[in-house]
């Protein structure tokens, strides 16, 4: 279908208010609104998190992509869920108590909302028990956690150590990542996975909650 090429080409453009005009449109043509979000928004930004991985764009290219796919999603969300589209599952994300850096959890969120999840984004500077209530209260089996400072990055130890306390490790997975972050890292503080970039987080969170 043109109009969801269309979009897709845009999203790839970070053209947000053109990806908003052409979502309105197509919802008012009557396409199917999962159709709009699997082939046009997530589409496109697929292509986006590839062109990234190998290096054919930076990172202003994905930043305006995911406003694009941020704005699509705004249009899209409230129809989804009054049609009654099953998430995939909830995830709890935020950025480790201490570090204010939201631009890769931000993108990391995107991508997970694109991909079907819902994502109870719960900031910044979150402390561990935060991490840990919130998952409770929402009943959330999976935590995100991002850090890009060396003084915050043992705030992930801290809320997986949280976890335990609660009796939950286990029941409630963490995920780890951020510019600091390492495989060998998340394997030592316990983490239950770890993903270098917003796109293998979607296929980490999968992996977590035995999707794939
Ligand atoms: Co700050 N900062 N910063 N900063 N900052 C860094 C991180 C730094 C490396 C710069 C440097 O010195 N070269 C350095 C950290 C050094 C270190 O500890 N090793 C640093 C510092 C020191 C600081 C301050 C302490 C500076 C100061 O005040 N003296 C201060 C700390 C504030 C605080 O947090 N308490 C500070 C402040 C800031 C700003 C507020 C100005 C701004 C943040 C704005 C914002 O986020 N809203 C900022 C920025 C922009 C940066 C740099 C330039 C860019 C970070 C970024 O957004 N990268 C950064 C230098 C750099 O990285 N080049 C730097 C892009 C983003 C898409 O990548 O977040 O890594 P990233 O996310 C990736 C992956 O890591 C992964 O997916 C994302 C997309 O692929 N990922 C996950 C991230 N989270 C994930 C979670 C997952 C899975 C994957 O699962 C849950």
């Amino acid at each position: 279908m043109d109009e969801l090429k269309e979009i897709q080409a845009n999203l790839i453009e970070g053209q947000a208010d053109k990806v908003t005009e052409l979502i309105q449109a197509a919802v008012a043509k009557g396409i199917d609104v999962e159709t709009i979000l699997n082939e046009g928004l997530i589409a496109g930004m697929a292509v986006v998190g590839e062109r990234f991985k190998r290096e054919e764009i930076y990172l202003p290219e994905v930043l305006f992509a995911g406003r694009a796919m941020k704005a699509g999603l705004e249009i899209l969300e409230p129809l989804l869920l009054s049609a009654g589209a099953k998430p995939l599952g909830k995830i709890i994300l935020g950025t480790v108590q201490g570090d204010v850096h939201d631009i890769g959890k931000n993108l990391v969120s995107i991508m997970l909302k694109g991909a079907g999840f819902e994502v109870i984004d719960i900031g910044v500077d979150v402390a561990p028990e935060a991490f840990v209530d919130a998952a409770k209260q929402e009943g959330a089996p999976l935590i995100g956690m991002s850090a890009l400072l060396g003084t915050t990055i043992h705030c992930m130890k801290d809320t997986i150590e949280a976890l335990a306390s609660a009796g939950l490790k286990g029941q409630i997975r963490a995920m780890v990542g951020g510019a600091l972050v390492t495989q060998s890292y998340a394997d030592s503080i316990g983490a239950d996975g770890y993903a270098p970039d917003a796109v293998s987080a979607v296929d980490k969170a999968r992996e977590l909650l035995g999707l794939i």
